[in-house]
């Protein structure tokens, strides 16, 4: 075990190299970025990595799944809750602090393993004092509600009198780094200390009087006191306006060290009845300062080591890609609360402000595979958010005149379309943002995934009682959606925006049309599957929808004539009517970063009137149906549009390296998953300051089992291994539930093993086109 600069009880504490990313410097510049990185969430909440005695520029944020306010905002947006990190210390009255004290020592660590971010350092004051402060903090994943900070402060120098402010600071904004967008979504509603111990802050959101409720102790003792007696000779409860205080003194010895222990407990409103809120974090809080940090901490570190037991991929021979898709993988399975089906993985999940915490088509299309095949619960969990918000969707169809259901762009807690109508563009003038309007492939997205989740767990009480309505109800909107144009025989989806956000008002985007047309084919295929399987469900559905044969004779005659663009000659697959009239420019250089550049005499102000796209398209559709399109096809079109691709959004990469891996392009295919593996670890988008790339996380899991992996299910609902390992790479290890079973699939150069390791009753898989029965 490599030895860090800790105590040794925190330092035994702290896993191999392999689970850990380090910030080796305090750097202004860049720690946003590194709060990003080392948010730690439970899926309940995500609490920024900042410091707890704040820093220089910080952007701190403690999101809660589900609370969400418009109040002076443009939409309804996460809220920014009350910060419960915060712990100052003052040496003999002067402020410890990261700016003004001089630090002479740094480092901080995010352990993956365990979901524990450590930090320590050595810092000097004004008066040349010199205090050592180290010690670590997790979001416990076994009780959502608990979370604690354990500090170890050694005065190296001096001896004297330190003092400890524990603050629970609700004065935090929304935007708070943006003078012109800055909302405060909370008012205080109870600002008190408890009567067992520790202080309160709850507050209240402005629109719907949502209460988050924050209560915290903390307890003082020497280090090596086993019986941890208080020290603290002073302590005082200070109500400061919005924010909740407990100020401790203890007398410190040099070089002995004291420990300070905080508990935090949180509870909000959609969790227990407002009245009894206060009682429940008294209750809480009391039982978790009883027992200790370490049980909590323990069953904490369980947790992970059961999701990792199936979650790790193991890359041999090439140690930055093996720890970039750990951590994608860490930061993913953290994300997600399987057990409220009202809440969803928002775009930036919960480490940022970035997108408003709302959710996308990157949850079903970008994340959702992940769950299904690693933690098929928590693949359900965030498929019943979609069932759950149904009725928004029917109410957001007919609002914009449609029938069935329309899911919105960008959805939040009640499942109304959320986007923002106004934005900037990449010079900074305002412009009208289309995508609420007009990106309606969201709703195949949607239907699609749930079809991906049967087919990989056959739950059929979910497809019965859930499932079926959604991709009835979309494939309903989408017979409404397409327009009969009759001198040409054939339905059309005019005006829409398709993944490429370049081009908005487009006609016949390819990739909508056909998944709309697989949406109503899905649609009809389960109708046929119920009528004769499931009768009485079926009566059920058709009855609670309304659902006619005249409608189902309908849905036929729409599916048949959907209009796809497409050149037959060339093979080619027009990304959407005109785009091959556009004026073209081909992507011939690259940035440092390996980004591509602007090719010269593009005007970046009218990106629609060329043939440069944002992300992948048609390779996105070729990628979703792969059974629809021949290899030649996909070749043709991956190489066409590869060249044109600007990868302005984080969510191409990925998927140009499977597709490139499926073609046979490997080079590119690993620079592509690099790019993706890496894009908050090196920030190649420049933006990871506003929160984790979750998508791009879920498509680099994605290259790792579908690209290199070489997973997939063909056209009898096999499934497949036909692997390719770059040339670094001695071995890749992956595991995947399929329809029940755990399989366990290993990767050399020479050979490919594939081993059930749970389940019951034999499956079939076809290893490199050779099928063998798993027992
Ligand atoms: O959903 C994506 C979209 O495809 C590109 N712009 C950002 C969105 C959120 O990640």
């Amino acid at each position: 075990m490599v030895k860090h600069m800790f105590l040794e009880d925190v330092n035994n504490l702290i896993s191999d190299d392999k689970w850990l990313i380090f910030q080796n410097e305090y750097n202004t510049e860049v720690n946003p970025r590194y709060e990003t990185l080392f948010t730690l969430t439970n899926g309940y909440m995500g609490v920024r990595g900042t410091f707890e005695e704040g820093s220089e520029g910080e952007r701190s944020g403690n999101f809660i799944a589900g609370i969400f306010d418009k109040s002076d905002a443009q939409v309804r947006e996460i809220v920014n809750a009350q910060n419960w990190l915060r712990i100052k210390l003052y040496v003999e009255g002067e402020e410890l602090s990261l700016d003004k004290c001089q630090l002479i020592e740094f480092k901080r660590i995010l352990d993956m393993k365990k979901g524990i971010l450590f930090r320590s350092m050595l810092i000097k004051d004004s008066k040349d004092r010199i205090t050592r402060i180290e010690g670590y903090r997790f979001i416990s994943r076994s009780d959502l509600h608990r979370s604690a900070i354990k500090l170890f402060v050694t005065p190296v120098n001096y001896s004297g009198v330190v003092g400890i402010e524990s603050i629970i600071d609700g004065t935090v904004l929304n935007s708070a780094d943006s003078p012109k967008y800055r909302v405060k979504h909370l008012k205080v509603a109870n600002n008190s200390s408890l009567s067992k111990n520790g202080v309160y802050l709850e507050t209240a959101t402005v629109d719907d009087d949502t209460r988050i409720a924050t209560g915290s102790t903390v307890r003082i003792y020497h280090h090596e006191d086993e019986e941890k007696n208080n020290v603290a000779k002073f302590k005082r409860f200070l109500p400061l306006g919005e924010m909740s205080v407990e100020y401790f003194e203890f007398d410190s010895t040099e070089n002995k060290t004291v420990v300070i222990d905080k508990f935090v407990i949180t509870y909000t409103s959609r969790d227990v009845r407002k009245d009894l809120l206060k009682t429940t974090v008294e209750k809480e809080l009391f039982a978790f300062a009883g027992e200790g940090i370490d049980k909590e901490l323990q069953r904490h570190i369980e947790v992970y080591e059961e999701l990792w037991s199936v979650a790790d991929i193991n890359i041999e021979g090439d140690e930055e890609a093996d720890k970039a898709l750990r951590f994608n993988i860490f930061h993913l399975m953290s994300s997600v609360n399987e057990n409220d089906p009202l809440v969803s993985i928002a775009a930036k999940a919960l480490h940022g402000e970035g997108y408003k915490g709302h959710v996308f088509w990157d949850t079903e299309i970008f994340m959702l595979p992940f769950f299904i095949y690693v933690y098929p619960q928590a693949a359900r969990t965030l498929l019943m958010y979609r069932y759950n918000m149904l009725d928004a969707a029917r109410k957001n169809a007919t609002l914009n005149g449609y029938k069935g259901a329309q899911y919105p762009w960008e959805s939040a807690d009640t499942g109304e379309e959320e986007t923002p109508k106004w934005g900037f563009d990449y010079k900074g003038n305002p412009v009208r943002i289309w995508t609420g309007d007009l990106e309606h492939h969201i709703t195949a997205d949607i239907a699609f995934a749930v079809w991906e989740f049967f087919r990989a767990t056959e739950d059929i009480e979910f497809m019965l009682n859930y499932g079926a309505e959604v991709i009835f109800e979309t494939a309903r909107f989408w017979v409404s959606r397409c327009e009969y144009v009759k001198e040409l025989d054939r339905y059309e989806i005019n005006n829409v925006i398709g993944p490429d956000e370049f081009h908005e008002h487009v006609d016949n985007n390819a990739y909508t049309n056909y998944l709309a047309k697989w949406n109503i084919k899905k649609g009809l295929e389960l109708i046929n599957m119920l009528k004769e399987k499931y009768p009485e469900h079926y009566y059920a559905i058709s009855n609670k929808i309304c659902l006619t044969n005249e409608e189902i004779e309908k849905c036929k005659k729409v599916e048949e004539k959907i209009y796809i663009p497409y050149d037959k000659d060339k093979k080619l697959i027009e990304q959407f009517e005109g785009y091959f009239d556009k004026k073209d420019y081909v992507i011939d250089k690259f940035d440092e970063n390996n980004m591509p550049i602007w090719p010269e005499g593009v005007d970046i102000t009218r990106l629609g009137d060329t043939q440069l796209i944002k992300q992948a398209d048609v390779v996105m559709l070729m990628l979703l149906l792969g059974e629809e399109f021949d290899e030649e096809t996909k070749r043709i079109n991956y190489e066409y549009y590869e060249k044109r691709t600007m990868h302005k959004s984080s969510l191409g990469p990925s998927m140009y390296a499977i597709m490139g891996l499926k073609v046979g392009d490997h080079k590119n295919a690993y620079q592509s998953f690099m790019r993706s593996a890496n894009v908050d670890l090196v920030d190649n988008q420049g933006n990871t300051k506003e929160g984790l790339h979750a998508a791009s996380a879920g498509g680099t899991w994605q290259v790792a089992v579908f690209g290199f992996g070489g997973m997939e299910i063909d056209k009898e609902g096999i499934l497949n291994i036909n692997p390719w390992l770059p040339e670094k790479w001695d071995k890749l290890s992956y595991k995947v539930f399929w329809k029940g079973n755990l399989i366990e699939v290993i990767v050399t150069k020479e050979d490919v093993s594939v081993k059930k390791l749970e389940g019951k009753g034999n499956i079939k898989v076809k290893v490199k086109g050779k099928e063998i029965t798993l027992q």
